[in-house]
C-alpha cells in the first residue's frame, strides 16, 4: 500500500538539557518541505514530553537530536517511557552523540541497543534521514520528487 506523506506526523526535539537549536530547525524545515507534519518540541525536551506529544499527535516517528555529548545518559529508559505511553512510532536519533565521536559504529551500536531504529551522525544530510523514514514508513516519493532526487 502506498501511504500519503501528508498524513505522516513526525515529533522532533532536542533531548535533556541540550540547548543546540540550529540542527533541529534545519530538520524541521527539511521534513516539512518533504511533506511531513512536523511537531517541533524545541530544545531541552524531556523524555515524557516526547512521549506525550507522540500520543497527542498520533506520531509515526519520533526524532531525537542531541549535540552536547550527554545523549547516552539522556536516552536511558527512553524507549520504556514510550512503551508505557503505548507509542509505537519509529525512533531515530542523530547529532553529536558521543564525546569525541571517534568510533561511530560503536556509537551506533550503543543507541541501537537503547532501542532506536536508526542512528545518524552529525554529518548526516537531512535528505538521507527523510529517505530512510520514507522507507521505514513505506512511503513512495511522487514523480516530481523522484526527478528532484535523481537530479
Ligand atoms: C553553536 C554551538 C553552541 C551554541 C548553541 C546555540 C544554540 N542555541 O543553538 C552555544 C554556545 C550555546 C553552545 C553551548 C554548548 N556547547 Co556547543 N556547539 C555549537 C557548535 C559550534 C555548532 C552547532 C550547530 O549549530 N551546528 C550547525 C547545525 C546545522 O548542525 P548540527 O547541530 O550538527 O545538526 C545537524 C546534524 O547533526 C544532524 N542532526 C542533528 N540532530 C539530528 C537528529 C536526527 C534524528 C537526525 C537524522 C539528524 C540530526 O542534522 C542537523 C542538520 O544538518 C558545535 C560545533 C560544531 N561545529 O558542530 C558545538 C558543540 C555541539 N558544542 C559542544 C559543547 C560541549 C557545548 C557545551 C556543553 C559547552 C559548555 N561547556 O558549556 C554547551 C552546552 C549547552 C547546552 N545546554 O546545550 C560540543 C559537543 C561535544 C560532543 N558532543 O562531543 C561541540 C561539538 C563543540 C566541540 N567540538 O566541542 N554550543
Amino acid at each position: 500500500m502506498v501511504l500519503n506523506t501528508m498524513s505522516q506526523t513526525v515529533v522532533l526535539g532536542v533531548i535533556g538539557s541540550d540547548a543546540h537549536v540550529v540542527g533541529i530547525t534545519i530538520l524541521e524545515q527539511a521534513f516539512s518541505a518533504a511533506g511531513f507534519d512536523v511537531i517541533n518540541l524545541g530544545v531541552q525536551t524531556s523524555q515524557e514530553e516526547f512521549a506525550e506529544s507522540a500520543v497527542e499527535h498520533d506520531a509515526e516517528a519520533v526524532l531525537v537530536s542531541s549535540l552536547y555529548g550527554h545523549a547516552e545518559q539522556d536516552c536511558q529508559g527512553f524507549h520504556e517511557v514510550l512503551a508505557e505511553a503505548d507509542v509505537e512510532a519509529v525512533t531515530y536519533i542523530g547529532g553529536n552523540l558521543a564525546v569525541g565521536q571517534d568510533d561511530f559504529e560503536q556509537t551506533r551500536r550503543t543507541f541501537r541497543e537503547l532501542g532506536f531504529d536508526r542512528v545518524f551522525d552529525s554529518e548526516t544530510d537531512p535528505e538521507d534521514a527523510i529517505e530512510a523514514l520514507r522507507e521505514d514508513l513505506q512511503i513512495k516519493p511522487t514523480e516530481s520528487e523522484r526527478a528532484t532526487i535523481s537530479s
